[in-house]
């Protein structure tokens, strides 16, 4: 039952593929566009209404595509623009979108314009980066990059420094340039031509920034720029547009996410993804997680967002750990763990993304640092040696924070490379694929997978899951997390123990009535009083 006037993204589950970590179609050991055309029947099976494709934009790959050097070409590594133009075919003989990657915060260093730009000062490309003048041996500023060291790199042939949030490889653009943005609209539009169905933004809030008053992102100049963007590239038909800003809070959401359009879709944010994180330190150091504090995280998100903007539901990304590992249970209780992550979440408001392999409970690897690929871990560990930090730590932080946790291959089956290509893959696959496999999983109706396929499909039969009201309950309970949404026709709840022991449950008498949508287990209990470990349960009323 869909309301005609709502959009589509707001009862859609979108699923974002690492394109280099899916699935290798030609055995160099890349994931690749034709290997994503040849599993869509899959996704189509799982249900999704659009991927989200991370970068496949020609790039030399520092920072695996998030270092564009031709917005209007695919990398060769991926494939070609007609392989490109029959993925966004073929999904959509499936009913499924593609989401395009947009980095507009800042290029590759090999891009055309800042070959161009670091000729002469005088270029008509040089104002699309950003530069200051100096002496090669002080920076303007202790601006820090992202992967390490200063924001700013020395260019002697000019005399001038040039920004960088992210690696030297990565210079940031000039969005106060009118021309450059231009530069930008205009491709936007190119893509959106050619069928794409919508685009995710990296790094939103750092597209307004002052890098002379210290400001790297949320400058000011922020939002008019992204009206801007939206009036000229966005505000078509049907395409869907998200921004990631790990610095929103509810009002800045509020802002991006703009019920009225002005701006973009929806906002991507990460409040809840820091709380295993020590504010003002880098991630590597990390907090206990809070339990409760994590409960009113979303409830206020979901409380305050409420008919004021719209979210983003995950757990995990292609920079963030495996979220059965980091907040669940990786061993005994996997599969039921997995499943209870995924009933939380899918129960509530917003727009659920499924990170790919997540519907597999897929687990973190433990890796040894050689093994690693990801330019932020290898410069962190690059830096905490030089500091004195032993291989121990160093290790363990990956094992907990590591990205290239989540961009292990995708385990498609039990054969050799978990039969994701049959030649070296670019990245260590997690030797549990034996086990944990999408061969395994996709018919069985116990497997985490099926548990993804109800939770999808459920999204769309029931508008109370897109625009129920949202009351948490049992706030303060340090096991349970329970919910009840309601949207004057339905009532749902859902009661999840977040933990390894069964736990006595509060809210049995208020599940009496309710129909069974989805649980985490597949059998029922013996005692209704109880919660069993990871027990989950979404119950319909009405
Ligand atoms: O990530 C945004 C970002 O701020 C990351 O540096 C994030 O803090 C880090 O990954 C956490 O470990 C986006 C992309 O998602 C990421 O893959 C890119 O590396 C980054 O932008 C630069 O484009
Ligand atoms: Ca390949």
């Amino acid at each position: 039952m869909k309301h005609p006037e709502t959009p589509w993204w707001k009862q859609a589950v979108i699923y974002q593929i690492y394109p280099r970590s899916f699935c290798d179609s030609n055995g160099d050991g890349i994931g690749d566009l034709p290997g994503i055309l040849s599993k869509l029947d899959y996704l189509q099976t799982l249900g999704i209404d659009a991927i989200w494709l991370s970068p496949v934009f020609r790039s030399p790959q520092d920072d695996n595509g998030y270092d564009i050097s031709d917005y209007q070409d695919i990398d060769p590594i991926f494939g070609t623009l007609e392989d490109m133009d029959a993925l966004i075919r073929e999904a959509g003989k499936r009913g499924i979108r593609i989401i395009m990657d947009l980095v507009l915060n800042h290029s590759s260093d090999e891009h055309r314009w800042f070959k161009e730009a670091r000729k002469s000062r005088d270029n008509p490309y040089h104002d699309f980066y950003i530069w200051r003048d100096g002496d090669g041996v002080t920076p303007p500023n202790d601006l820090k990059a992202g992967f390490g060291g200063s924001a700013w790199e020395w260019v002697p042939e000019l005399g001038q420094y040039y920004f960088h949030q992210f690696s030297v490889k990565q210079p940031d653009l000039n969005w106060d340039n009118p021309a450059l943005r231009a530069e930008l609209y205009r491709m936007i539009n190119w893509w959106t031509d050619r069928g794409v169905g919508g685009f995710r933004l990296d790094v939103v809030d750092h597209l307004g920034k002052d890098p002379d008053h210290g400001l790297m992102k949320c400058a000011p100049t922020l939002h008019p720029y992204i009206r801007e963007m939206s009036r000229a590239a966005f505000q078509r038909p049907g395409l869907v547009t998200v921004g990631e800003a790990w610095s929103a809070d509810v009002e800045e959401a509020k802002r991006y996410s703009n019920p009225d359009g002005s701006e973009l879709s929806m906002v991507f944010q990460f409040e809840h993804m820091k709380i295993d994180q020590i504010p003002g330190k880098e991630k590597w150091e990390r907090a206990p997680i809070d339990f409760v504090t994590l409960k009113k995280i979303f409830s206020r998100w979901q409380k305050e967002l409420y008919g004021q903007g719209w979210n983003s539901l995950f757990w995990e990304n292609h920079d963030l750990p495996r979220s059965v590992s980091r907040f669940a249970d990786d061993g005994t209780y996997r599969v039921e763990s997995a499943k209870m992550l995924a009933i939380l979440l899918h129960g509530m408001q917003g727009t659920p993304y499924v990170y790919q392999g997540e519907e597999l409970g897929m687990t973190n690897y433990d890796f040894r640092v050689g093994e690693c690929r990801d330019i932020e871990i290898l410069n962190m560990a690059r830096e905490r040696r030089a500091q004195g930090y032993s291989e121990e730590w160093i290790r363990d932080a990956i094992r907990r924070k590591g990205r290239d946790n989540a961009r292990t291959p995708m385990q498609w089956d039990a054969s050799p490379n978990a039969g994701f290509t049959t030649g070296e893959p670019w990245l260590v696959v997690n030797p549990n694929y034996r086990e944990i496999n999408a061969e395994d999983q996709v018919g069985r109706d116990d497997s985490v997978f099926a548990c993804y396929q109800t939770l999808i499909r459920l999204r769309k039969e029931l508008p109370v899951l897109t625009d129920g009201t949202y009351e948490p309950l049992l706030e303060e309970d340090a096991r349970i997390f329970a919910y009840r949404r309601d949207d004057g026709k339905n009532r749902l709840l859902v009661v999840c123990n977040f933990f390894g022991e069964s736990v006595e449950n509060p809210l049995c008498g208020e599940e009496k009535g309710g129909r069974l949508l989805v649980s985490s287990y597949t059998e029922a209990g013996t005692d209704p009083d109880l919660l069993r470990p990871y027990e989950a349960k979404m119950l319909l009323f009405g």
